[in-house]
């Protein structure tokens, strides 16, 4: 968890730096002047021909980065020029309290994989305002496809911490997926949240899909979009150029949104791309585009709903960069300290808190206290605590769960015949055989539904 501490105005050396999530080796060529004679085009294109043997390597003039949007300094004050988006005081404060609900939940969830009680966690350390400023400017019936990292937008939507923790356990109450999938691993029709799936990328090309599908519903077209999260690790992928690809040709509202951490597990992003982040892809694609202070929610919140309102308005995808940094490990998987520096860490959880930024506007606006911040932790605290002993104590689904629900509609013959296997097992073995029958008492029903 965040300690809360009172950070510098912007003039420390570690935030004034280009952070290391944006550093490019060089930028040798910019953006090529446009001729100043009249020479024509080309028959095929509009491109205007130059006599200039020029190249170039960037997207923006002079030998410059794409700029971050701001809004917040480190010390949650608005910058020279910002304009502070329009958000009243229930959103503002609703916003803050996931940010604040989301550490003290991956705190938990993370112990109880360190105790072997679950299998597996992902933490959203450092991102909360990445994750929640997005998730806040999206209609609660936007379709989401979410990489693993986003379940504060889920969340915010109304799954609740009860939804997260029967998932974590795989409980017969699990809504996500019945148990079948590995902890973290979040779906929701009611809210919109296409299932996680854990092959990087994936979501992107079939973002594009949801986009059109959109696109082509007259219920919904004009009113709502496909939103697709992404690590900038995932973007390394083919699928992210294909559903780029996809989304700027046949054009539909699809907003995509990176969420640059700076690693993709230990892969430092700095080997991840040699160009400017992932924003520079997004005029190579048509596509309107922005980079933004990920640590700051309220930047993040007025530029996804700029980028939102641009995608539903225009039927054409929208790219959103936030520039961010993963406090945590990647996973219950990962040692970070094995290849990054501890100091590091701590200086990015001290010097550019995002939890911290916002509380401190929050509280310049006469809109929070300390009283109130103790109160909500203590809330927040006790809620979850309860939850996870109310998940841990419920059974697995029933076993004959296991096999259905896989696909939509009837179910194939191959799970057809396994699902007959092992009711034959569990006859023989069910009621004799001591680890098969302590395996069974796990399962509401214990198996019966293959005995009797
Ligand atoms: C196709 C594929 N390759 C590799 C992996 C293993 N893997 C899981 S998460 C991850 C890192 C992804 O990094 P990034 O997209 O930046 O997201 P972050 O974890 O930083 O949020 C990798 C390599 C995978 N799940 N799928
Ligand atoms: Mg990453």
């Amino acid at each position: 968890m965040f300690r809360p501490v009172r950070i510098p105005r912007l003039s420390s050396p570690l935030l004034s730096r280009a952070p290391r999530t944006s550093q490019r080796r060089g930028v040798a060529g910019t953006t090529p002047e446009q001729p100043t004679n009249a020479l024509g085009t080309l028959p095929t294109s509009s491109s205007p021909i130059t006599s200039k043997l020029h190249f170039f390597n960037s997207v923006t003039s002079g030998e410059k980065q794409i700029p971050t949007y701001r809004v917040l300094d480190g010390a949650g004050q608005p910058i020279e020029g910002a304009e502070v988006p329009e958000i009243d005081k229930a959103l503002a404060l609703k916003m803050y309290k996931h940010m604040v609900q989301l550490p003290i939940l991956d705190e938990t969830l993370y112990n109880l994989q360190r105790q072997g009680r679950i299998s597996f966690y992902i933490t959203s350390y450092g991102e909360e305002a990445a994750v929640i400023g997005s998730g806040a400017a999206l209609a609660p019936d936007d379709e989401v496809l979410a990489q693993y990292r986003e379940q504060g937008a889920l969340l915010f939507r109304g799954f609740t911490v009860d939804d997260i923790m029967n998932q974590c356990f795989g409980t017969y109450l699990d809504s996500s997926g019945m148990g079948k999938q590995m902890p973290a691993h979040y779906g929701s029709k009611e809210f919109h949240w296409h299932t996680i799936s854990s092959p990087l990328a994936t979501q992107i090309p079939q973002a594009a899909g949801v986009g059109y599908a959109i696109k082509r519903d007259p219920n919904r077209r004009g009113k709502n979009c496909a939103v697709v999260y992404f690590g900038e690790g995932a973007a390394s992928e083919g699928d992210f150029h294909a559903g780029l690809a996809l989304a700027s040709t046949i054009p539909t509202p699809t907003l995509f949104i990176a969420r640059n951490n700076g690693f993709a597990i230990s892969t430092p992003s700095s080997e991840q791309y040699y160009g400017d982040g992932i924003a520079s892809r997004g005029p190579g694609y048509g596509v309107h585009t922005i980079r933004v202070d990920g640590n700051d929610v309220l930047a993040v919140y007025a530029a996804t709903k700029e980028a939102r309102r641009r995608c539903i308005e225009e039927g054409r995808a929208v790219l959103v960069e936030t520039m961010t940094y993963r406090v945590g490990h990647h996973s219950t998987s990962d040692d970070s300290f094995a290849y990054r520096p501890r100091k590091e860490v701590e200086d990015r959880k001290r010097l550019d808190n995002p939890i911290m930024r916002f509380r401190l506007f929050l509280e310049a606006r006469g809109w929070w206290s300390k009283d109130e911040e103790a109160a909500l932790v203590k809330g927040f605290k006790e809620e979850v605590g309860a939850a996870y002993k109310r998940a841990e104590r419920l059974p697995k689904p029933p076993v004959a769960e296991m096999f259905s629900e896989v696909y939509g509609g009837e179910m194939p013959w191959n799970l057809r015949e396994q699902k007959e296997e092992l009711g034959r097992l569990i006859r023989k073995y069910g009621r004799t055989w001591e680890p098969w029958r302590a395996e069974l008492k796990k399962h509401k029903g214990e198996g019966k539904e293959f005995l009797d």
